[in-house]
């Protein structure tokens, strides 16, 4: 059998304002747009994935949160509604997505044999985090490949930054092993905003743009800096900063999602290709992804 492989790494924010932007026949919510800048880069990005051959997605989302070890999606179809706790206003989604189950188990016992705690999700009535579903419908609108998804274990909040980072080194390592024994060609993506200092009063209209805005200057100078070593393929640097960005931005990237892809990519030297950046009630949010082939790696941005 051919040798498994990562085809694409993406970075895909997972604010719900973006798919109640889109109006899909699936969210209950109704509005009048917003948030084009990331909207137009998720297009643009889904478009590219259209042209590329792969056989599943693989997602780490922040917003399914486990305390003891990470644990995998494993039934072949979830379907429910999914509601933002927190924006139940504008996400009320009617989900049915279909999992690799096999590729998920494999990525389970990897990990297992890395000392890793790991559990698969077996619940049929499971509920499926709004992180995965946002990501995942903005990529493939059409949800026409089948997804794995992985909880983030929460080891910034029990342990520190650093020991986050080098669970989900070796997290990333396990599941590469398991991408490559598989024979699978993987698109990896990593569910999260940059920045995360956000507004604690909702505009009356949420897409009134008039209102949208980074919510501090610092944060903005930050995002910048992640982003620009983002550009010059110096995603070593990235990750011997990342407890540092963490700390000071309070980013979502404590959930070591983007270690975890990055670990899982052999840490890229090349640059990442980006599609947009914008603030959603004041977080900072870049699409952006790695494309280890260098015959359809392009400067989008
Ligand atoms: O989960 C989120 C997020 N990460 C960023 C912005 C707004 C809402 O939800
Ligand atoms: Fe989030």
């Amino acid at each position: 059998m051919k040798k498994g492989e990562i085809v694409l790494g993406c970075l895909a924010p997972h604010p719900p304002h973006l798919v109640y932007a889109e109006n899909p026949p699936q969210n209950e919510a109704f509005s009048e747009g917003g948030w084009e800048t990331l909207r137009w880069g998720y297009a643009k990005l889904a478009r590219k994935l259209k042209t590329i051959d792969y056989d599943a997605i693989v997602i780490f989302t922040p917003h399914w949160q486990t305390y003891i070890g990470t644990h995998f999606l494993g039934l072949p179809e979830f379907k429910s509604k999914s509601v933002d706790p927190v924006f139940p206003n504008l996400f009320r989604y009617n989900y049915d997505l279909k999992v690799d189950v096999e590729l998920a188990e494999a990525m389970h016992e990897e990990t297992a044999k890395a000392g890793i705690i790991t559990k698969m999700m077996r619940n049929p009535d499971f509920r499926v985090d709004y992180g995965t579903i946002t990501s995942c419908h903005l990529l493939n609108p059409e949800w026409d490949k089948p997804i794995v998804t992985i909880s983030s274990n929460r080891n910034s909040h029990y342990y520190s930054n650093e020991v986050m980072i080098e669970q989900a080194k070796a997290l990333g390592d396990a599941c590469m092993r398991a991408i490559e024994k598989s024979g699978k060609r993987v698109v990896l993506v990593s569910s999260h905003s940059l920045s995360h200092r956000h507004f604690v009063t909702e505009a009356p209209l949420p897409e009134d743009m008039s209102r949208e805005h980074i919510y501090n200057h610092s944060q903005y100078v930050w995002d910048m800096k992640i982003i620009d070593m983002f550009r010059q393929g110096n995603m070593k640097e990235v990750v011997d900063i990342m407890p540092e960005f963490t700390e000071q931005t309070i980013a979502e990237t404590e959930a070591g999602g983007l270690i975890w892809m990055m670990a899982a990519m052999g840490i890229p030297n090349y640059p990442a290709e980006i599609y947009g950046y914008q603030s959603v009630i004041g977080t900072g949010n870049c699409i952006a992804c790695w494309d280890p082939n260098t015959n359809t790696r392009e400067l989008v941005l």
